[in-house]
């Protein structure tokens, strides 16, 4: 029986990867950095999980990038850019720049009344899921989830399935109880690796990701309603019987 549903967030609660995009090249220019990522680069770069993962992937893959750095230097260069890249994307949520998706918060909301757990394991850092969810649900937003899982509990970013193992851990239920949603090809094989079947809705950024093995995709969540939600599991159940 479905127990609970395990929601990623960029890009699936919220379209928020051009206000990370726009954050990261501010960070870039506060720090004197003459770096710039366009749109079409940053959705490549996507492909890497997390902000400081994606700087050092990028970084990496410069042939005039600096060579006295030491890693550690070099991290520590990653962790202020990051510090500003954070308060940057803060910002802009708070100046409302960033959309929930259509049907989100109706499906949040209808879920929770009808029983079921709500649940987020995302890569993203907290700060950011505070900002975005206090703003789109009110101060008591920590209060509509079971579990939070993070880039501050779980370091091994998708596609690692570390997120969602520890997110299952902590609602204390098998995978086969709850449903993930995602919006990228990172997510999904995250989510498969802990065994949850998945929702994807794809986004700007994601339509091009290999969503194979994911339980439906679908353009958004609008419309969707938990007795829709509850039917797909119990046909991903059933198909898992045969
Ligand atoms: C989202 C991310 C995040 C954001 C940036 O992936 O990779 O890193 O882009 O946030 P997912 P941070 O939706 O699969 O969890 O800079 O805080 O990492
Ligand atoms: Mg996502």
């Amino acid at each position: 029986m479905l127990k609970a549903l395990i929601f990623d967030v960029d890009g699936t609660l919220a379209d928020t990867e051009m206000a990370h995009l726009s954050a990261f090249n501010l960070a870039f220019a506060e720090l004197g950095l003459n770096w710039q990522w366009d749109l079409p680069l940053y959705t490549q770069l996507l492909q890497v999980s997390g902000g400081k993962e994606r700087i050092k992937a990028w970084w990496y893959s410069q042939a005039d990038r600096p060579q006295v750095l030491e890693a550690a230097a070099m991290d520590q260069t990653i962790d202020r850019i990051h510090e500003l890249k954070t308060a940057a994307y803060e910002q802009a949520v708070q100046d409302g720049q960033v959309q929930m998706r259509p049907g989100v918060l109706a499906l949040l909301s209808a879920a929770a009344d009808a029983g079921l757990l709500l649940a987020i394991a995302t890569t993203t850092s907290p700060v950011n899921i505070a900002a975005l969810l206090r703003r789109a649900i009110g101060a008591d937003w920590r209060y509509h989830f079971a579990v939070i899982e993070d880039a501050s509990t779980a370091p091994r970013k998708k596609p690692d399935p570390m997120v969602y193992r520890q997110t299952l851990e902590h609602l204390r239920l098998p995978a086969s109880a709850c449903l993930a949603f995602e919006d990228s090809g990172n997510g999904l094989k995250a989510a498969l690796g802990a065994g949850l079947a998945t929702v994807v809705t794809p986004n700007q950024f994601t339509l091009d990701h290999d969503f194979s093995g994911a339980l439906k995709i679908l353009p958004s969540l609008d419309g969707v309603s938990p007795a829709m939600i509850k039917a797909w599991h119990g046909d991903a159940a059933q198909a898992l019987r045969h």
